[in-house]
């Protein structure tokens, strides 16, 4: 395969020889069955990197160097790599600081899990033989951990151990998926956002941990507190938006279909064909409860829709039980337990509202019925066939 080392650099000019010499000479002599290249993503560095990369291009005939205004280390990212990739026909990229604070020596590690299949490999400081710079201050080290630890709860991939890092390996398909999606993340957000829209794509994504090391010549280009502000966005946003769309949006939606059904049926029973409002809720219940399960078996759970006459009134009659029972013993039992340990009728001021505790209660049983149902309609109603 055609193997493109690509560097990022702003300013690098005290890092960027030694870094291209250690590769031409130490690392690439490491790796033998494929064909190594170097392409400098620089962003016109006013100190003159640029200018030693074209002296050394002399020497190395597989370094090049791919410039263009600064726009951010994405921009710079998407710019060069797609030029690997399209003009140069790379097969992979790898992405690295020319900073030495990754560690070169580990690039054969990449590239064997890379042909072991994988899609993308990444560096990983906080997996077991990973670490971050000793000499860092406390307060450096647990915001570096905590800042990582965040982005993996909040996407719930814990199998996942470095999601900010810059150093890995791609392979051209799967840059070649997420590329136009990438252009609006141009700086170091690049990182959390790609890595994001390969799992979330189905990419396979391997791991090679190293010890991060800390920076000696030059100076970091990061700002922390936008960047930190950055993060938290994107990945709250991020996942606010899948899980809207995902199948717990459209549990939502199916539910709230289900909840004006009940009450219209309610309201004409009652009001038209004078019935009695106890009978008329338990028709108006057993319509929506009919209405959530069809709909949900036709759209938000369609990838295990349920088949067969038999399979199909057998999984109904399941899921007017779960109802049933969310509603008798989680939604009404927290309204049965807050009477009677606080009492319904205290009033809680909100502003010029006043509500009573027994309402509270309501929404609050209402929220775990609403878990319970989804619990029990993805896991066992609509399971996952093996
Ligand atoms: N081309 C380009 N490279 C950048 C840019 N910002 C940072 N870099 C490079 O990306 C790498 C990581 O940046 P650095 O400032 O060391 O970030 P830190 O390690 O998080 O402090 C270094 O090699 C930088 O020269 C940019 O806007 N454009
Ligand atoms: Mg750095």
């Amino acid at each position: 395969m055609k193997i493109f080392i690509v560097p990022a650099t702003y300013n690098e000019k005290d890092n960027i020889e030694k870094f291209i010499i250690t590769l031409e000479e130490e690392v690439f002599p490491k790796i033998k069955n494929h064909e190594m290249h170097i392409l400098v993503a620089d962003d016109n560095s006013p100190d003159g990197t640029g200018e030693i990369v074209k002296k050394l291009m002399k020497k190395y005939k597989n370094l090049g160097i791919n410039q263009g205004p600064k726009k951010g280390l994405g921009a710079a990212y998407v710019r060069a790599m797609g030029y690997a990739i399209e003009k140069e026909g790379a097969d992979v990229v790898v992405s690295i600081d020319a900073d030495f604070q990754h560690d070169l020596l580990k690039i054969p590690a990449f590239i064997e899990k890379i042909d072991k299949g994988y899609d993308v490999v990444i560096g990983t400081r906080y997996s077991d033989g990973g670490s971050i710079p000793e000499n860092w201050p406390v307060q450096r080290k647990i915001f570096s951990v905590v800042a990582n630890l965040f982005v993996r709860s909040v996407f719930m991939r814990f199998n996942i151990h470095d999601w900010t890092g810059g150093f890995r390996a791609i392979r051209k398909e799967v840059f070649e998926k997420e590329k136009e999606e990438m252009k609006e993340f141009n700086g170091y957000i690049f990182q959390i956002a790609f890595l994001h829209k390969a799992v979330r794509d189905g990419f396979t994504i391997g791991e090679v941990p190293f010890h991060f090391s800390d920076r000696t010549l030059g100076s970091s280009k990061i700002a922390p507190l936008s960047y930190i502000m950055n993060v938290v966005w994107f990945v709250i946003t991020t996942r606010i938006k899948e899980i809207a769309t995902g199948s717990f949006g459209k549990f939502l939606v199916v539910g709230g279909i289900g909840f004006v059904l009940n009450a219209v049926i309610l309201k004409i029973l009652h009001d038209t064909y004078k019935i009695d409002p106890f009978f008329a809720n338990l028709v108006g219940a057993a319509v929506a409860i009919f209405s959530n399960y069809n709909l949900n078996n036709i759209w938000t759970f369609k990838e295990h829709k349920i088949h067969g006459m038999v399979q199909y009134l057998w999984k109904m009659v399941q899921f007017y039980a779960t109802s049933v029972f969310g509603v008798v013993f989680i939604q009404s039992g927290v309204i049965f337990i807050g009477d009677k340990i606080i009492g319904p009728d205290i009033i809680f001021h909100f502003g010029p509202v006043a509500i009573r505790y027994y309402m509270i209660y309501f929404v609050l049983g209402t929220g775990l019925l609403l878990i319970w149902n989804f619990f029990i309609y993805s896991k066992f109603i609509w399971k996952k066939k093996k």
